[in-house]
């Protein structure tokens, strides 16, 4: 598939505050905040998917992204009680669950027939499960697993495993990436904003600690992502407020990866009152984070939020990854996702091609995977 030359002739638009931003876009200068409002507040979606797409194919031409990866959830016991989760349960509460390590580490083997390249881990905050028993699961999977990045523990996680070690976030950090922790995944941030925060998970480290543990682990050498969660109590200056304080540590570190906007599963949380975001949204959100974020480089529209079918238009509006295989996925199926728990690699390749995207098989640091018979090989 040829890539049609963009040039400024072809952007039209019946919004005249998006005009200068489209040229800030051609000639890639950085967008303000208040830039990053107008988009937002633009109904001209197809005016700023173009614009998001541009960037997209300036980055990474007709190529998507994609994983074969695997979640595991150890445990969904929390102490935090955030408001919009559906996931965590207390201590004792009925439906809880923690894996035994054999259990979790027979979980990772199963439910798939490709080899995955991926483990991510994420889960509650235990009250009582030790340090140890982390940093042994990590251990275990690597014995077991030797090929498999793991990108496991988000800052909140690494926060709360430090307060229970009794160790600072460095030495925890550390002791991560003894066990052979490769990298972490993106969740936790929400949205940075005190005042929202507040209001969906005031139990949770709060914005600057986030951002800040992030950078820490950034110049330990460990790559991460950034999520930020969307369509509940969050006004568009929060999410602006968001963008621009990661495009603000990406400069000093270079250490996030992907940015992944997570959409709003409201069923079984206690905002369960708001509704569900809309596909004008969802493609808002891949949009403007691809324009504002201009030092990230990539964009995942993660299927499993925003469903298949618009992940696969979001290829048109400024994403290039879909994420991954998945297999068993509880956080948002929790929340009321009607998505299917995992896809086959098959049809993340169907997914991509019929967007017109050329399909590219990516393991976590998006490196070109080769697969033969039942295993892989990752170009360095
Ligand atoms: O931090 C929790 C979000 C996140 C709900 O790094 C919810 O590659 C919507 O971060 N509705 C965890 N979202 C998942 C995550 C993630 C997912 C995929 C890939 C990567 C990556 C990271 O899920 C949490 C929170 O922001 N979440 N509850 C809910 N009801």
């Amino acid at each position: 598939m040829t890539s049609v030359n963009k040039s400024r002739h072809g952007f039209q638009t019946d919004d005249r505050a998006l005009e200068p931003i489209a040229e800030k876009v051609q000639s890639g200068e950085r967008l303000s905040f208040e830039d990053g409002v107008s988009l937002y507040r633009s109904g001209d979606i197809l005016a700023v998917g173009w614009l998001a797409n541009l960037v997209r194919e300036r980055l990474h031409g007709d190529v998507a992204y994609f994983n074969v990866n695997r979640h595991i959830n150890p445990t969904n016991v929390c102490v935090a009680s955030c408001r919009l989760c559906a996931f965590g349960r207390k201590k004792g509460d009925a439906g809880t669950y923690t894996m035994a390590l054999e259990e979790a580490w027979q979980t990772a083997g199963e439910g798939y027939t490709d080899a995955v390249t991926e483990f991510h881990i994420v889960g509650g905050l235990h009250p009582d499960l030790p340090f140890e028993y982390f940093m042994d699961l990590v251990r275990g999977l690597k014995e077991r697993f030797p090929l498999v990045h793991i990108k496991a523990f988000t800052t909140v996680e690494v926060a709360f495993l430090a307060k229970r070690g009794k160790m600072t976030i460095s030495e925890t950090l550390q002791r991560m990436k003894d066990a052979g922790v490769d990298s972490l995944p993106g969740g936790g941030a929400e949205i940075f904003s005190d005042r929202v925060r507040h209001i969906i998970c005031d139990h949770k480290i709060d914005g600057s600690e986030w951002l800040e543990t992030a950078k820490l682990a950034h110049q330990m050498g460990f790559r991460s992502n950034a999520t930020m969660l969307y369509g509940h109590v969050e006004e568009i200056e929060d999410r602006v407020d968001h963008l621009v304080k990661l495009r603000a540590v990406q400069d000093v570190t270079g250490g996030f990866q992907t940015f992944i906007p997570l959409s709003f599963h409201p069923d079984n949380t206690a905002l369960a009152h708001i509704p569900k975001t809309t596909g004008m949204l969802d493609m808002k959100q891949i949009a403007v984070g691809r324009l504002m974020l201009d030092n990230l480089a990539h964009i995942k529209s993660y299927w499993q939020m925003v469903s298949p079918k618009m992940a696969q238009i979001s290829l048109r509006f400024g994403a290039d990854d879909i994420d991954g295989t998945v297999v068993e996925e509880k956080i948002y199926h929790d929340a009321g996702a009607k998505t299917p728990q995992g896809l086959r690699r098959e049809d993340l390749i169907r997914l991509i091609t019929e967007a017109g995207r050329v399909p590219f098989e990516r393991d976590t640091l998006y490196r070109a995977v080769t697969r033969s018979e039942d295993t892989f090989t990752v170009s360095a």
